[in-house]
This record gives structure tokens, sequence and C-alpha cells, in this order.
């Protein structure tokens, strides 16, 4: 039962005693009751309100009741009533807030011994990581990296490198252009770079040589994706122009890379091959590194190497002379050999991947593997 304030009959003090008396034993037991700051509203309103408020009343009905000569003596109670009212609301709001606190402060509260949330490290990818091993063989000997944009005109990707407009070698490297050239002359067309020849060009336009560069990058051709095929993949080219450089250079750079890429006792051996920027050209085969060349494994036939006992693992050649003379170098005082590989083609022989759609599909099963 709450408290109402009694209509007072008596004004004697010692009925005045009890009458606050029970005042405040009903005071002390709300305040007591109450647990939350909304609480604590409610009842300072049903004591303090201005309008119908218990103090309100005490003046209504004890004081303003009070007959002449009992009046001071009530004032002096209401006085000393309301004080106590004051302090104990006061006091339950303090009460309450603190309590509302700890209990935030415990729901806040965060267990130290609990085991954290495992975070899943990514890893380098392994096409990232191929790519960044063979620049590494090539920085250690020696060369810079240079890099280019994917978009490329006609003339750098083409012209430059010794394909004519025109000529068949511009079929083997089935080409996706960028739409609405047509009204440019030939050379200023755009298109998606379909090796990064285009970026040793432009490095040496900027710089005679002595140069020796090595190109990273991502490629495009209209290429139709399937296991070992992809519209999208990378190469490592590289660059080396100076004086008497020699196809011994050649060769002798390109074994130490092979060497250092696949383990120091695969043996090279060179192809002839075709490449409109190079004169002569050549393919490079490494000896089987799975069957050490004999093209046969546990009495079976290899299947790294198909049985043959060597695997071509990049295209080279000496630089041809008419390139020099799209970028101001002497072709009488200088000499070069370039080579190109295409990434994905290392990754897959020495991580043993059977498809190359692996590479771009982002499933974490594969993915994991190269943690
Ligand atoms: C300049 C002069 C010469 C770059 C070369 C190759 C041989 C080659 C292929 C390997 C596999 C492309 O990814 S692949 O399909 N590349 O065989 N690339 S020589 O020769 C250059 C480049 C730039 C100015």
């Amino acid at each position: 039962m709450s408290y109402t304030v009694p209509k007072l009959e008596d004004f004697s003090p010692s009925a005045l005693d009890a009458a606050a008396r029970d005042l405040k034993s009903a005071l002390q037991s709300e305040s007591a009751a109450i647990s939350s700051e909304a609480d604590w509203k409610v009842l300072r309103d049903r004591w303090m309100a201005r309008k119908n408020g218990v103090l309100t009343l005490l003046n209504d009905q004890w004081l303003k009741a009070a007959p002449g000569p009992a009046k001071r003596e009530v004032g002096q109670r209401v006085n000393e009533v309301k004080k106590v009212v004051e302090e104990q609301i006061d006091a339950a709001l303090v009460r309450v807030s603190s309590a509302v606190s700890a209990s935030r402060l415990e729901q806040e509260r965060v267990d130290v011994t609990l085991p954290g949330d495992r975070r899943n490290l990514g890893i380098e990818h392994p096409l990232i990581r191929t790519m960044n091993e063979i620049v590494d063989v090539f920085k250690r000997m020696g060369y810079s990296v240079a890099e280019g944009p994917e978009v490329e005109t006609d003339y750098y990707n083409f012209e430059s490198l010794n394909f004519p407009p025109n000529h068949p070698a511009r079929d083997t490297q089935d080409t996706l252009v960028i739409k609405g050239q047509q009204g440019k002359p030939l050379r200023e067309r755009l298109l998606m770079r379909t090796h990064t020849s285009p970026v040793q060009i432009r490095a040496m336009e900027k710089q005679q040589p002595p140069i020796r560069i090595v190109v990273p990058g991502k490629v495009h051709r209209a290429d139709t994706a399937d296991a070992t095929h992809s519209p999208i993949f990378h190469q490592v080219e590289g660059l080396a122009v100076d004086t008497n450089i020699t196809f011994c250079d050649l060769k002798g750079t390109l074994d130490q890379a092979a060497k250092a890429m696949f383990g120091s006792s695969v043996k090279t051996r060179f192809y002839p091959s075709f490449f409109p920027f190079t004169e002569p050209s050549a393919d490079m085969q490494i000896s089987c590194f799975k069957c050490g060349g004999s093209g046969r494994l546990n009495g079976e036939r290899c299947g790294m190497c198909k049985a043959s006992g060597w695997i071509e693992i990049l295209g080279s050649g000496m630089v041809d002379p008419n390139v020099y003379g799209f970028v101001d170098y002497d072709p009488k005082k200088y000499s070069g050999f370039a080579f190109g590989m295409g990434v994905e083609r290392i990754a897959i022989l020495k991580y043993g991947v059977d498809d190359i759609q692996l590479f771009y599909q982002g499933d974490v099963r594969f993915l994991r593997q190269f943690a």
C-alpha cells in the first residue's frame, strides 16, 4: 500500500511525531523498492511534484489545516520532514544510478581468458609468388624492374616490335581491341597489350644502353578459357642491351635463371623458334626436374615431360636490329637479347597444377595449399 498523507485531527507534538515517523518509514520502504532511474523519477514525482506531490499535500493538509497556535510547531515539523524527503530522494538516485552503471559494466566486462577469434591470414597468391620469384632471380643478376600500361597503342604493342601492319605474325596474338578506334591512324589505336614487350620499347625510348630490365605484368588475348588457356595471363619478359652482347650471354643468363628457378641440377637446351622481334630466336627447354631427364619415373613414363625428358619453359632471342630503328639505338654499336615466359606455365610446372582456371577462382581449398 503506498503512502497517503493523513489528515491530522491532533496537532500535539506527540501526534506530529507519530505522523512524521509514519511518513519517514513509508519513504524509506518506497525508496528501497526502486531499482532503475525510471523508477526513481516516479518516486521523485510522487513525493516532490509541485502538484499533488506528498510535500505539497503536507503543506495543504498539515500546515494550512493547523490551528493558529500549533502552526509554528507544525511548520517546523513540515520543514524537517521536507529536508528528510529531499535527502532520501537524492540518496535513492545515487544508489540506483551506481547500481545501473555497475550492471552495465558487468554486461560490458571482457573475459580476457576466453579464446580469441581466429583470423585467417591471407597469403601471397601463387601466381604473384611465382612472378616475384622469377623477378628476384633476375634482380640478383643486376636487372631492374620496369612496368607499364595494360591498355596500349598498336604502335607499342606491334609496329615498334617489328610486326608491320597486316603482317601474318599479328595473327598469332589474338588481340582484344578497344572499341571506337577506327577513326584513328592504325598506330594510335588502343588495344589490350598481348605481351609486356611494349614496356621494353618505352624503357628504350627513355634510356640509351646499357639496359638490363625485367618486366612482370598482366597480358590479354582473345582466347577461350580451358584447362591450359586463359584470356588474361601473366608474363615476365626481360631485355639486356649493351656493347658486345652475344648469344652466349643469352644462354649463360637463361641457364643460370633456370637453375635458380628449378634447381641447380637442371640442364638447358635451345631449340630454333620464331618471333618478329628477335633474330635468331630460340625456345629454351630444361631437363625434366621430375624424372631427371630420363623420361621414366618409377618404371613408368614420366607425366611431367610426357616421357621426352625435356620441358619447354621460355622463349628468347637476340633483339632484331629492326627494333633498334624504332628507339634510336645504334644497331652497329649495340646488341642484346630478350626473353619471355608465361608465369602461369611456370607455376603449373612448379606446383603440379592441372587446370589454369584454379588460379583465378579464389577457392580457398586450392589457395590454402600454398600457405
Ligand atoms: C623487345 C625486344 C624483344 C621478348 C620475348 C619471347 C621471346 C617469348 C613468350 C613466352 C611464353 C610469350 O607468354 S608467352 O606466350 N615470349 O617467347 N618474348 S623474346 O622479346 C622482346 C621484347 C621486347 C623490345
